[in-house]
């Protein structure tokens, strides 16, 4: 099989690289190592910038987000038994939209059906080979046979545990890896939020978050150890946990119910320099991962996949390299910044084991200041509505 643009991983990354692409002509092929129901089995991310919601429309997939996506103009801080609006809108002009992961991805495999995209799912051993020379190629197993697609370009868009990163690991990458002593543990429930925007908690028990995914469906989580299981978090306990780290007066309001997804995800913070090896690009969580405190990893992904695609269709376009010579750099400047948007949330909200009562004071005084100075709310604003492309 022949392709311009071999893209592995059929997640949020390469749905949306391949949209771009195609509806610019520029044929591609999309492998994933699972099948479509595992991928939409995943809860993830669930706020996206207004950077990201433009893409999605750009990719002609954005209608039901358009009519069902929550626009939210600000998020609560709460704080020492408080909370306090951050209002996003009218500190930066942009609001978020809150739309589940889950159902971006679904709409784009839906759209890519549609439109007579392919996309090879369940195909094991994905490998990407001679990306330094002109010729590379993509081969990967199914039904009992190995397949080849030679192509021009081959996307990593395989997450963080994908091949892509690993095979380039001894060509000159480096890694920059914080690990943070804590997971998250999230919880979905139909039932109606507790609020009508976003509450990230701090407290002396640890953080918690208050999310959603629609009017009438919840996702909550809580800062957790890492030897903690998700198993042994019974639904009541996990109530009970976060009633006592959310302010009373929201604790009261809290409507509790049944837990349909229960799973605890560890806390890195990951870049991977450089994003680009002759024809092969490292695109979203194959070459960054941030903690989830920020809302900013799918985010990312979408930036990614817009400067490799305008690079790309620089290149068939124009024929200019300019665009994809500019990739890795490009995207970089942006995920280093929300890198260290991301940390500074987590290290703000979170319970850090070695901190103690000092610690807690320090961060309690430092969102006193947050929540009353409009430059610091201001900042705080802008980075999580998403900085400009
Ligand atoms: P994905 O979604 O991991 O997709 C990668 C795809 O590649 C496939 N794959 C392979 N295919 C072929 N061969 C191989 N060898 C392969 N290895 C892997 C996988 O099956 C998969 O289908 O990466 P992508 O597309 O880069 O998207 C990134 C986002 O998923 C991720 O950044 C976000 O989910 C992060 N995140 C959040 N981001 C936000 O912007 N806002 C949020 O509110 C937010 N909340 C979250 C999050 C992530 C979380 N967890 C569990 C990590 C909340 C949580 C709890
Ligand atoms: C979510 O709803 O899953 C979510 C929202 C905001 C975050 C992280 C996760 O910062």
């Amino acid at each position: 099989m022949r392709t311009q643009v071999a893209i592995i991983g059929s997640g949020p990354s390469g749905l949306l690289l391949g949209q771009l692409l195609s509806n610019a002509g520029i044929d591609n092929v999309i492998l994933d190592r699972v099948g479509r129901e595992y991928i939409l089995g995943r809860i993830r991310a669930g706020v996206l910038e207004a950077g990201t919601v433009q893409l999605l429309q750009q990719a002609g997939a954005g209608a039901r987000m358009q009519a069902e996506g929550l626009v939210h103009d600000g998020i609560d801080l709460a704080f020492a038994g408080r909370h306090h609006r951050i209002d996003l809108k009218s500190l930066t002009g942009s609001p978020v939209t809150v739309y589940g992961q889950t159902e971006l991805t679904r709409d784009l495999m839906d759209h890519r059906e549609a439109t007579g995209g392919r996309t090879i799912y369940d195909a094991s051993d994905a490998t990407p080979h001679d990306f330094d020379t002109a010729r590379p190629f993509v081969t990967y197993d199914k039904d009992g046979t190995t397949h080849r697609i030679e192509c021009d370009f081959i996307a990593g868009c395989d997450g963080f545990h994908g091949i892509c990163r690993a095979t380039v690991q001894d060509r000159g990458i480096r890694n920059f890896e914080k690990i943070y002593p804590f997971g998250w543990l999230g919880i979905l429930a139909d039932i109606p939020p507790v609020h009508h925007e976003l509450i990230y908690a701090n407290s002396e028990r640890g953080f918690a978050l208050c999310s959603q995914r629609s009017r009438t469906r919840s996702r909550y989580y809580l800062q957790v150890p890492l030897t903690d299981t998700a198993e042994a978090w019974s639904d009541a306990a996990f109530w009970d946990e976060l009633r006592r780290r959310i302010p009373a007066d929201v604790a009261e309001r809290l409507v509790t119910g049944p837990s349909i997804e229960k799973s605890i995800a560890p806390l890195r913070s990951f870049v991977a320099e450089p994003l680009r090896f002759g024809s092969l690009f490292l695109v979203g969580d194959a070459g960054h991962i941030v903690p989830p405190t920020g809302a900013k990893g799918l985010n990312l992904a979408a930036s990614d996949v817009h400067y490799l695609f305008e690079g790309l269709q620089g290149f068939y376009g124009e024929k200019s390299e300019a665009g994809i010579d500019a990739y890795s750099g490009r995207a970089l400047a942006r995920i280093w910044k929300a890198s260290r948007f991301s940390w500074s949330m987590t290290t703000l909200l979170h319970k850090f084991p070695d901190s103690g009562a000092f610690g807690q004071k320090i961060q309690e005084a430092e969102l006193d200041y947050l929540v009353h100075s409009t430059a610091a709310s201001a900042a705080l604003a802008e980075n999580y509505v998403g900085l400009p492309y």
